[in-house]
């Protein structure tokens, strides 16, 4: 990589699309490549992400103002940066993070760091005259490389896709949609190998099916966090699935074969440490012992097109993701997501105790873009599917994730169909598909 030499970092508070502040971080090279990048934050984010830095002044925002991460970015991270020539992405993030070495990046902020390192990777990518998938790719493959087969799935007909396919939320409840599902995303993906602009074609004619489904039904249509339908009153957590399937069959769709079901139910969101029966699903009135949760997806996934469950068990409830994993683990992704927060330590756990066969990724997680990279890294090196995701808090214009999952070749991106923010993600990998004729 030619060197690129950091003339000027400036940040400025910007609003995400939960109606809360985040950070804007622009980064000039000396040359005039300009860089820009924003971050996200989560609704239901796991205990061992990367920090979200926030005022705390009540004043401002309820507390939820980003001047100091703004102060960081200009006054902590500027001078160091200044005039150093940079000659990696790696070197960039390796200075960021000693300058805020503690596990959960609390002293700058993880989206002060994260934020820096994005705009730079736009800079560096800009002053090379690259997309930015381009770039990633390039310093994936400096900092890691290797290629290794992807585990093959039942229920999922291929190992990798040209693109990575839409995952895309189309019914919300949890954190994400009061008065819902206790699961907080219901997922459709399609599964075929089709160009990518038919994959997000079907995806939508889907999700407005299920809106003429729901309303049949006389449940609210409005949307949650994530662009997903909110059934507000709904008493089950199944329902939805066999509203979906409705739904992929009234657009002219097979479920199973053209369209598969993933679930997040986000376990940790209804996990009520030192019970008995922890898992408290209460639209359903049920408390139940992890055997019993088990058993209660075992029933779903049998019954419906699942291909993929995230977050299944609470994300310290160690003891059984091993025997879930190993029960369910040939036919569906076994998904990890506040389980191993996009961290190298946490997959290597997850590794070591045969826990999961896929890992979602979310760069505002760990803190840097090569820190993002190292974890997909492991994740492939052990043949593990990667699936890059939004943020459910609040998410912004930022289009990240798509050249990220492009450039991984991870197997889904998963994204909420409506909201600008949302959207923007699509639109640009229908660019990057485009570019590529895929
Ligand atoms: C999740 C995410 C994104 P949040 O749990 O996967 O859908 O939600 O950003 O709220 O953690
Ligand atoms: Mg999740």
């Amino acid at each position: 990589m030619k060197q690129s030499i950091i003339k000027k970092i400036t940040a400025r508070e910007i609003l995400a699309s939960g109606a809360y502040p985040t950070v804007e971080t622009t980064v000039e090279l000396r040359g005039g490549a300009i860089g820009r990048a924003s971050v996200p934050y989560g609704a239901s984010a796991g205990s061992n992400e990367a920090s979200v830095l926030l005022d705390g002044n009540k004043k401002r925002y309820g507390g939820r103002g980003c001047q100091k991460v703004v102060r960081n970015v200009e006054k902590k991270i500027f001078p160091t940066l200044r005039n150093k020539k940079i000659k990696s992405q790696r070197m960039l993030d390796k200075i960021l993070t000693s300058l805020d070495p503690t596990p959960r990046k609390t002293k700058l902020g993880g989206n002060a760091i994260l934020s820096v390192s994005v705009a730079f990777a736009r800079a560096a990518a800009a002053q090379q005259k690259k997309p930015l998938y381009k770039y990633i790719k390039q310093s994936m493959k400096r900092s890691v490389g290797k290629k290794v087969r992807l585990q093959k799935k039942k229920r999922l007909p291929v190992r990798e896709y040209p693109v990575a396919r839409p995952m895309m939320v189309v019914i919300e409840g949890g954190k994400h949609g009061e008065n819902s599902t206790d699961f907080q995303e219901y997922i459709i993906c399609p599964l075929k190998n089709i160009k990518y602009a038919e994959s997000v074609r079907i995806n939508i004619e889907v999700y407005h099916a299920l809106k003429k489904v729901l309303k049949k039904r006389k449940y609210g249509t409005n949307v949650g966090t994530e662009g997903a339908f909110v059934p507000a009153g709904i008493k089950s957590n199944e329902l939805p699935l066999k509203f979906i399937v409705e739904a992929i069959k009234a657009a002219g769709y097979k479920p199973g074969v053209d369209v598969g079901i993933a679930l997040d139910p986000a376990a940790s969101e209804f996990y009520v440490p030192g019970k008995k029966r922890p898992y408290f699903l209460s639209c359903e009135k049920k408390r139940l012992t992890a055997v019993q949760m088990m058993q209660y997806y075992g029933r779903l996934i049998k019954k419906y097109p699942i291909v993929s469950i995230e977050d299944g068990f609470d994300e310290d409830d160690w003891d059984h993701w091993p025997t879930w994993h190993k029960k369910f683990g040939k036919e569906i992704l076994i998904m990890g997501d506040d389980l191993t927060v996009t961290q190298e330590k946490f997959l290597q756990k997850a590794i070591d105790l045969s826990a999961i066969n896929s890992i979602l990724i979310k760069p505002n997680q760990v803190g840097t873009l090569t820190e993002t990279l190292d974890t997909m890294h492991l994740a492939k090196s052990r043949g593990m599917h990667t699936i890059v995701s939004h943020r459910g808090g609040g998410d912004t214009n930022d289009t990240l994730i798509m050249d990220l999952a492009y450039a991984a070749g991870s197997l889904f991106t998963k994204v909420g169909p409506s909201r600008g923010e949302r959207v923007e993600k699509y639109n640009r990998m229908l660019e990057i598909a485009l570019e590529n004729k895929k």
